[in-house]
């Protein structure tokens, strides 16, 4: 690892990798042992690592997975749920299962295709989506604290993406962890935010991890991927440079660079009357309108 200058045998890795995360969840006070944790798994690397992660570090944390319906060809909703539940039950692990088509009627293709906001590509939907049933039933479950497995590589690309278009609001939202600051939003957290993707790769492959190799097909040639590449080589030259650029823009934030913006606090302060979730103005929620959106589209 010359990002770290580091360089371990298999036994003292698998041992690393767990002291890292571990000091992640506490320095940025994501969560304790008296937490009810939630992880969202896809099935692949990093989240089911982190569920690994979790057990040997002693949280009791249940998992999500959440069917998008995406096929593409490779049936790849259906094999990563095989790969999410395979690991679930070796373990006797609680994993709750949702499934976007037999709740909302639909695939997630085929939502994105009836609305403005995905004709091409479905990921906007998709991730509205996925936070929208994270909430639901984190809320529902009464978890305290939801986790994702986003990692270094995950968090520089969006910050790099961020910082090109100075997205202000999104920088300020940038963290490690969320806090569940307005009534009705789970607290959110990154564990993995400091691993390198070749870590958690790499530490999947020596814990015996099985999970679906294939990236979603959809996220093939997005500016995410071409973002990560660009990273990556500056980092072959540069060793530590991804790191660096994530925690530097966390001590700069820490540090007040960014303030919030004006109507900050009046954000989300409002119930959506359909589903109950919180919302930022009044009336339906973003995901409630997107539905009402594509009934009309059929009525007309
Ligand atoms: S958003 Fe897009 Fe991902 Fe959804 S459709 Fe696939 S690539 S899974 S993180
Ligand atoms: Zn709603």
């Amino acid at each position: 690892m010359r990002q770290h200058k580091l360089a371990l045998c298999k036994t003292h890795f698998l041992d690393w990798v767990p002291e890292q995360v571990e000091r992640a969840i506490s320095k940025y006070n994501m969560f304790t042992h008296q937490d009810q944790l939630l992880v969202a798994v896809s099935g692949g690397k990093d989240s089911l690592s982190l569920w690994d992660i979790l057990q040997r570090l002693g949280y009791s944390a249940d998992g999500l997975y959440i069917g998008l319906g995406i096929d593409a060809g490779v049936n790849y909703s259906i094999n990563s749920l095989e790969y999410a539940r395979n690991f679930a039950q070796e373990r006797n692990l609680m994993l709750h299962i949702v499934d976007i088509q037999a709740e909302y009627g639909e695939t997630i293709p085929e939502l994105a295709m009836r609305t403005n906001r995905g004709h091409y590509k479905p990921c906007s939907v998709c991730g509205l989506a996925k936070r929208h049933v994270m909430n639901r039933i984190a809320r529902q479950n009464n978890y305290t604290v939801l986790l994702t497995g986003h990692n270094l590589d995950d968090e520089a690309a969006i910050l790099f993406s961020n910082t090109l278009n100075w997205l202000g609001n999104y920088l300020i939202h940038q963290s490690p962890v969320l806090e569940a600051d307005k009534p009705g939003l789970v607290r959110k957290a990154k564990p993995l935010c400091r691993m390198y993707e070749r870590e958690m790769a790499a530490y999947a492959l020596l814990r015996g991890i099985h999970y679906i190799q294939e990236e979603c097909p959809f996220a093939e040639d997005s500016t995410s991927i071409y973002y990560k590449g660009l990273l990556n080589k500056m980092e072959s030259d540069k060793p530590g440079v991804k790191l660096n650029f994530y925690l530097s823009f966390l001590r700069a934030k820490r540090d007040g660079l960014f303030s919030p913006s004006i109507d900050e606090n009046a954000e989300l302060l409002h119930t959506c009357p359909e589903c109950g979730q919180p919302t930022s103005a009044p009336g339906l929620c973003v995901f409630c309108r997107m539905f009402i959106q594509i009934e009309n589209h059929v009525e007309t």
